[in-house]
């Protein structure tokens, strides 16, 4: 895998040092799911809402759009963060180019094949690396991680990145997520410590 785009230092934009406060590092890679790995072939990643074109790709098509391997750090809201992980996938403006978001959008509700979904506003998802991964470390994204697809967020917790995805929803008025129902933050910044609503 050449030209890596390495994203580890986009902390720079919101604190001091690279791990966020109250996080410790770890290299294992734990996994955090709400009910368990759902069974998931290839899914159609559906996209709908605020869009010019409404469009369904299939996992083939997906994978055809413009892709690119970033070095990225994930750090989790329960307080582990593993650095340099490469995800490989679509960037979100780039899935966003695609189908043309429309200018009364202001959020994003991502979907998954478990029931899952994670809201975040839009300019939190216009940046580069907000990606939908297939691709961890070389390999194929392993089902327990969100394969064959997940969404990947460094620059906001973890549970932002919906595994198994199979849906995006441009908004235009904000709703809420699975955790962010259930008190944690809508925005989500680890620099500022945004574990709770
Ligand atoms: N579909 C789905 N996505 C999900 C979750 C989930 O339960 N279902 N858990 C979230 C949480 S809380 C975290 S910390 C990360 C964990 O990703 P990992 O299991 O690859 O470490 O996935 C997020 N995405
Ligand atoms: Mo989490």
């Amino acid at each position: 895998m050449s030209d890596i785009v390495d994203v580890t230092d986009l902390y720079h934009e919101f604190g001091e040092e690279r791990l966020p406060p109250g996080q410790r590092e770890t290299s294992a890679f734990p996994v955090l799911s709400k009910s368990g790995t759902p069974s998931v072939a290839e899914p159609d990643v559906e996209v709908w809402g605020a869009v010019e074109e409404p469009t369904t790709f299939s996992f083939d098509e997906f994978h055809d759009l413009p892709s690119e391997t970033q070095r990225q750090d994930f750090h989790c809201v329960t307080g582990w963060s593993k650095f340099d992980c490469e995800f490989t996938g679509v960037t979100f403006p780039t899935l966003a180019e695609a189908v043309g978001v429309t200018d009364d959008a202001v959020h994003v509700m991502f979907h998954a094949a478990d029931g899952y979904t994670t809201d975040l506003p839009l300019e939190a998802c216009m940046r580069r690396e907000t990606m939908l991964a297939w691709g961890f470390d070389g390999e194929p994204l392993s089902a327990d991680h969100g394969g064959p697809l997940r969404v990947v967020t460094p620059h906001r917790y973890a549970y932002k990145g919906a595994k198994w995805v199979t849906g995006v929803e441009f908004l235009t008025e904000p709703e809420r997520g699975y955790w962010e129902q259930r008190g944690y933050s809508v925005t989500a910044d680890p620099w500022a410590e945004e574990r709770y609503a």
